[in-house]
């Protein structure tokens, strides 16, 4: 279900923003009418989907790929209010590289511990990868939304190491290895229908949700077709906007990514 679509295209000062201090929040992109259709029809989903006989737990797919399994992942992503949002970092040309649903559960301890995300996906340090993360339900200093570290998407890839702390939504609880003091976070609040963007190097994190509401967030990471993966596993994309040309190795030392399916 799409709702009607009036352009949300960033403007240039919006764009040199992102690029100065690798993310830039909060962006208006959906309505009310249609994020709350989107939580009711993905809470019916957590209820109606549990039993089902799917191969793998239903909080599997929300995390890994949910774009592939759940039409509402793919419905989002595919958005074209968040797509020209998107555009004003890629240009036209926007492949879909995952989705995931990451939500907090009222008053539990969950946390993502600080990292960034280029450091743990073998595409190396690109600016062709950018995450659009959208709130279903407010996300406060209270509810656990994002804290960035302004401009650190200036620097390399940092060492990280595994935690594998129960409570830290991470698959492994990567974590910088470098102290982040408070001050140095900003914290990207967003009430629901609105979007953050940031850049793969951002340094990031979130704190618990002490708050009585769910914390639903929707991860979507996008990527240009121009970006080369160094390193096997090849890597899936879907085309979501513009021309892409499909282009599959497996071989080559400096493989392009591979795109195997149309979106719209
Ligand atoms: O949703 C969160 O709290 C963290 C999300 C995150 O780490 C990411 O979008 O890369």
């Amino acid at each position: 279900m799409q709702d009607s679509h009036i352009s949300n295209h960033l403007s240039e000062p919006q764009k040199q923003r992102y690029w100065d201090d690798g993310y830039l929040f909060p962006i208006p992109a959906i309505s009310a009418a249609q994020s709350k259709a989107w939580r009711d029809e993905l809470e019916e989903i957590e209820r109606d989907w549990l039993d089902n006989g799917l191969p793998r737990p239903l909080a599997v797919y929300k995390r890994v790929n949910a774009h592939v399994v759940m039409p509402i992942a793919h419905d989002i992503a595919a958005h074209p209010a968040i797509l020209d949002v998107v555009e004003g970092v890629l240009g036209p040309d926007i492949l879909l590289y995952s989705t995931e649903f990451l939500i907090k559960e009222p008053n539990t301890k969950h946390m993502v511990t600080m990292h960034q995300d280029l450091a743990y996906w073998g595409l190396g340090e690109i600016d062709g990868i950018v995450t659009a993360w959208l709130a279903l339900s407010p996300a406060t200093r209270q509810s656990g939304c994002m804290d960035f570290v302004k401009a650190s998407h200036q620097s390399p890839i940092i060492p990280h190491e595994d935690s594998f702390d129960e409570h830290n939504l991470l698959s492994r609880g990567q974590e910088i290895k470098v102290y982040v003091a408070e001050e140095d976070k900003t914290c990207g609040a967003l009430d629901t229908g609105e979007l953050s963007l940031h850049h793969g190097l951002m340094i990031h994190g979130s704190g618990p949700n002490t708050t009585d509401n769910r914390r639903i967030g929707v991860v979507i990471r996008y990527i240009s077709p121009h970006v080369k993966k160094p390193m096997k596993p090849v890597i899936m994309a879907f085309r979501c906007a513009g021309t892409v040309t499909l282009t599959i190795s497996n071989s080559a030392p400096h493989q392009r990514a591979c795109f195997i399916r149309t979106i719209s």
